[in-house]
């Protein structure tokens, strides 16, 4: 397996708008995140991705972008922006920028001309269809964030798609003018020594040919469904992607990864095998769903991790010998790690670790979302005014207030699921807004931030931040954290996930309680192999031990 940087790297996701304000109007910014590069150094992360920081009118914390070229006001200037990246290069960290070109803002100025009239040059720019005789929409697609996919514009009297908010209209990718602008763009950033792109959704860059609707066969189409069938890995998205590879991506040393919802392992190999030379990674969502149940993302269920086992075994094993693997617990858009799969209580500190074990040990490139290395934990608000992210807004109005759900419902399943769990200010110290504002924060601050902050975190020698910060220097220093070949043991077990992973001569053993009680360890000929504890998440760390303490991960050397 070739090596490269993007392979090493351990990134660190920041999102700009609730990591650190630094003028008091209770909105993070860029010159907020320059003031923290000391404390990313000191974790020790080799790249940042900084979700969107362009022109946006905010209908989609900046995944709706009016203008690519330039800087959200409220986030600061261009010049701001090559301070940072001028930062982040000083002590060694690249610059990950995210690509939000499934679609754009409606108030970019491409949509602007596009929706002004039928025979405007940019028309085509995005997907505009004429509404059916009695005006009904061109398919029964619903819009990821609620609602129908389709908007009508009375200007021109037809409907354009737009696969998330009507703030978001998709582009057309099947117009060559666009990709070259797109294309164009990309390069603007990339010669001004970007080190990495991140790319929304680009699984869905590629709608069916005739957008049919999505029905059931011998059975009359419903009047709104999930459409994923007809846009998730369409059947251009390949060409497009080698396309953009050929024509912008290869001619720089730049690390890629692609989020695509609804991508297979097959699909993943597709996206990520070198040779085929279209992304480096992608960011799989199977293990995201573990606890939806059969009504999607807010029907939650639980999880067992036999079966988040199966999802993360299937992707070691399906992206082993092609392509790359992407590994993350949590981002932006998703629960808080420690709250989901560990214990946000008792054993927050405990399951923390554990958890941010198995994101370093497994083969792949791992990705820490802020406020992950100091276990922050999800946030229970309880009225829906204190929430903020138009996912949730837009769901509670078409199941509570139009179609008449369970309110307390809804809510549990905010509390669980929603995404402003990860959007809750960053958590610096124990002073008024968490230290993050002066002013008051655009989302409140998590109330737990006294217990859990940064200060505490690097006062404490014991804390999940030193974890984080020891497992990523491991890395450094152990190639096989990176390029050892992983193979699974007690693939039945329901509580303890364990692996080794071997590089030449060396071997390490993996054993990770995914529970709240002792667990045994039926592994004695392994057991009795162990040379060295690489690692663990209790502080009498010595001798072997048949029995896993609660949420006990262990990291051995193997003879
Ligand atoms: O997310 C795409 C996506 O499919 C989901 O993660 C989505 O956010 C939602 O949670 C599904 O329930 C990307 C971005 O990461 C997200 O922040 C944006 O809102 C979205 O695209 C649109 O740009
Ligand atoms: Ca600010």
């Amino acid at each position: 397996m070739k090596r490269t940087f993007w392979k090493e790297a351990v990134v660190y996701q920041i999102y700009p708008r609730s990591f650190q304000d630094s003028n008091g109007d209770g909105i993070g910014d860029l010159q907020g995140i320059i003031s923290r590069l000391d404390y990313l150094q000191k974790l020790g992360v080799d790249v940042v991705w900084l979700s969107p920081v362009y022109k946006s009118p905010n209908d989609d914390n900046g995944y709706d972008i009016s203008n690519y070229e330039d800087i959200m006001d409220e986030f600061g200037t261009l010049k701001d922006w090559e301070e940072l990246l001028a930062g982040l290069h000083d002590r060694g960290i690249k610059l990950m920028m995210d690509l939000v070109i499934n679609h754009s803002s409606d108030e970019h100025q491409w949509f602007v001309e596009s929706r002004s009239s039928k025979d405007n040059p940019y028309r085509d720019y995005y997907i505009w269809r004429p509404g059916g005789p009695n005006g009904e929409r061109p398919n029964n697609w619903s819009s990821i964030f609620s609602g129908p996919a389709w908007e009508l514009d009375e200007s021109t009297g037809e409907y354009y798609l737009h696969l998330f908010s009507r703030k978001q209209p998709d582009l057309n990718w099947d117009n060559p003018k666009l990709r070259e602008e797109l294309y164009k763009m990309v390069t603007f950033w990339l010669d001004k020594g970007v080190d990495g792109l991140r790319m929304d959704v680009i699984n869905l860059i590629s709608k069916a040919e005739g957008l049919p609707s999505f029905q059931i066969e011998g059975e009359a189409p419903e009047e709104l469904a999930w459409g994923g069938d007809y846009f998730m890995n369409g059947p251009r998205v390949h060409e497009f992607l080698h396309e953009m590879n050929q024509k912008v991506l290869s001619g720089y040393d730049i690390m890629t990864v692609g989020e695509t919802p609804g991508a297979s392992v097959e699909d993943a190999v597709l996206y990520t095998d070198e040779d085929r030379e279209e992304l480096q990674m992608v960011f799989q969502f199977e293990h995201m769903d573990v606890d939806s149940g059969p009504g999607g993302k807010w029907d939650v269920a639980p999880w067992t991790l036999t079966k988040l086992r199966d999802i993360l075994h299937k992707w070691q094993v399906g992206l082993a010998d092609k392509g790359w693997n992407s590994l993350y617990l949590n981002n932006h858009d998703q629960p808080r790690m420690v709250s989901r799969f560990g214990d946000d209580g008792k054993y927050r500190v405990i399951s923390a670790k554990m958890l941010a074990t198995l994101l370093h040990t497994l083969k792949g490139t791992p990705y820490i979302y802020q406020g992950e290395e100091i276990g922050m934990t999800n946030v229970k608000f309880t009225t829906l005014e204190d929430y903020q992210d138009i996912e949730i807004l837009n769901m509670y109005r078409e199941k509570v207030t139009e179609g008449g759900a369970d309110h307390d419902t809804i809510l549990n399943a905010i509390h669980v699921k929603g995404r402003d769990n990860a959007r809750t200010p960053m958590q610096w110290d124990a002073s008024a807004n968490a230290g993050f504002s002066e002013g008051e924060p655009w989302l409140k601050v998590n109330p737990i931030y006294k217990d859990i902050n940064v200060e505490q975190a690097l006062a404490d020698s014991d804390s999940i931040f030193y974890y984080y910060q020891e497992l990523i220097a491991l890395r450094k220093k152990n190639p096989i954290m990176v390029y050892g070949e992983y193979k699974l043991l007690l693939p039945d077990h329901e509580n303890i996930y364990a692996y080794t992973r071997t590089l030449e001569d060396e071997q390490w053993l993996i054993l990770l309680n995914f529970s709240e009680a002792p667990q045994n360890v039926d592994l004695s000929a392994e057991l009795s192999n162990v040379t060295d504890l690489i690692i663990g998440n209790y502080p009498d760390e010595s001798s072997v031990q048949e029995i896993l303490r609660p949420f006990e991960a262990r990291v051995y050397k193997l003879q």
